[in-house]
This record gives structure tokens, sequence and C-alpha cells, in this order.
């Protein structure tokens, strides 16, 4: 199934909200067109543990960026079951894009990749109900889940690899990147720099992010931008 990867280093300068991170995930696997956005748009939502995007949903071996055959960007959500249901992260998945939009081009398809039974149902159902709701036909695919091909890691937090002054933090936290893209902390402020999260989690969450309080109140700053 997914790849449970987080080996939380244990000294103190790990984010607490890393630390805290459950064993217990489930996993979404979805599509809904570059994947930066949606990386953002799940990563700031409380109950999720961990983003990465990537590509599904093709036949070609392999796959990267500039040679993506007939994949999908596609994003992978580790979240804790005890906090967030599948349903509700469905419901942010078919909020979240225009399900009846016609694709330009594969590699920005809206997909569900289902990982078993329970998935399908409530994929399948929830696209029956809102094909209905809206009297059109829903073009977003479901796809049995098989295979997810990492992205390039200048994909990975997208967002957050843009501010220079945080991810050399980050860096400073965790010295292998892969640690950074599996990290809760930096899930969120990549997703809150994307213009997502409310004010009631900057305050619950903002001191458990492992950030100076300079790069917290740089973040402040882009997200007092980003309201505006
Ligand atoms: N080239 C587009 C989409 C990037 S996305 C990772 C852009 O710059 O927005 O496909």
């Amino acid at each position: 199934m997914s790849q449970i990867i987080t080996k939380i280093n244990t000294s103190n300068v790990v984010p607490a909200i890393d630390i805290s991170a459950p064993q217990n995930i489930e996993t979404l696997t979805c599509a809904m067109g570059c994947f930066w956005g949606p990386d953002c748009r799940f990563g700031a939502m409380d109950g999720v543990v961990r983003t990465r995007v990537g590509y599904a949903g093709g036949t070609t071996d392999n796959p990267t960026y500039h040679s993506i055959g007939d994949h999908i960007e596609t994003i992978q959500i580790d979240y804790d079951p005890q906090k967030i249901s599948y349903e509700q992260m469905l419901e942010v998945f078919w909020n979240g894009h225009k399900p009846t939009r016609t694709v330009w081009k594969r590699q920005y398809a809206s997909a569900l990749f289902f990982h078993n039974d329970h998935q399908e149902k409530l994929a399948t159902q929830t696209r029956d109900n809102l094909s209905s709701d809206l009297g059109e036909e829903v073009k977003t695919e479901l796809i049995a889940f098989s295979r997810f091909y990492m992205a390039e890691m200048y994909h990975q937090k997208y967002h957050l690899q843009g501010y220079e002054e945080l991810i050399t933090e980050y860096r400073t936290m965790y010295p292998s990147l892969g640690d950074i893209v599996n990290s809760t902390s930096a899930a969120r402020v990549n997703g809150y720099i994307g213009g997502y999260g409310n004010a009631r989690q900057f305050e619950e969450i903002f001191s458990q992010l492992g950030l100076s309080d300079d790069r917290q109140d740089l973040l402040k700053n882009i997200i007092n931008k980003n309201q505006r």
C-alpha cells in the first residue's frame, strides 16, 4: 500500500507536530489537475499527517515530469483516521476540483485511486450522488490503485521551496529532503503559503511547527498577504 517512510529523529529540533505524528494512518490517492495546488489544500488540513506528489494511472515505466507518458499528476495524502474520515477527505476532493471539466491533457486529468473495497464503495457512491445532483456526467475517473511514482524533489512542497529562508530552516531540522517531504510541519506551512488554513489553525499550530521566531514572523507576513 502506501509508503510509510517517516523515521523521526528524536533530537529536540524536530517540530513538535512531527514528533506526535500518529503511526496508524490511512491514505487517499487522487488527482485534481496540477499537483502543487492539492498538495497545499490537503497539507493545510488538520488530521493530515503527510503529503507527497507524484505520477499514477498510466502504463509507462518510471514516469518523470518531462517524460510523464500516460500518467496523471497525482497526490498521496496520509491522514489520521481518528481525526478525519475517508468521507471527509472525499468531500474535500470533490469540492476541490470541477468534476465535469473536459481535460485537455491526461497529465491534468481528475482521478480518484481507491486502495480497497471500502474506498471504492464510498468513491462510487459519492461520484453517483454528485452526478445526480449536478444532472451532468462526472468525468473524474475512479481507478483501482496500483502504483504511485514519487515526483522529483523540486515538485514536493513546491510553495515552501520557493521561500529560501524557510526551506533552509527545514534543512537544519531535517538534513534529508525526503524527511522534509514527510514532515507534517512542512505540509502545513506549504499549505498556508498556498493560501489555505484559517486563523484558528494558525493560532493552535504555529508554535508546534518548529520554526524560529523570525521564520514564524515571515510566515505570518506571507499569510497576511494571502488574505488581502
Ligand atoms: N507548468 C504549469 C504547471 C506545473 S504543474 C506541476 C505551471 O507552471 O503552473 O504541472
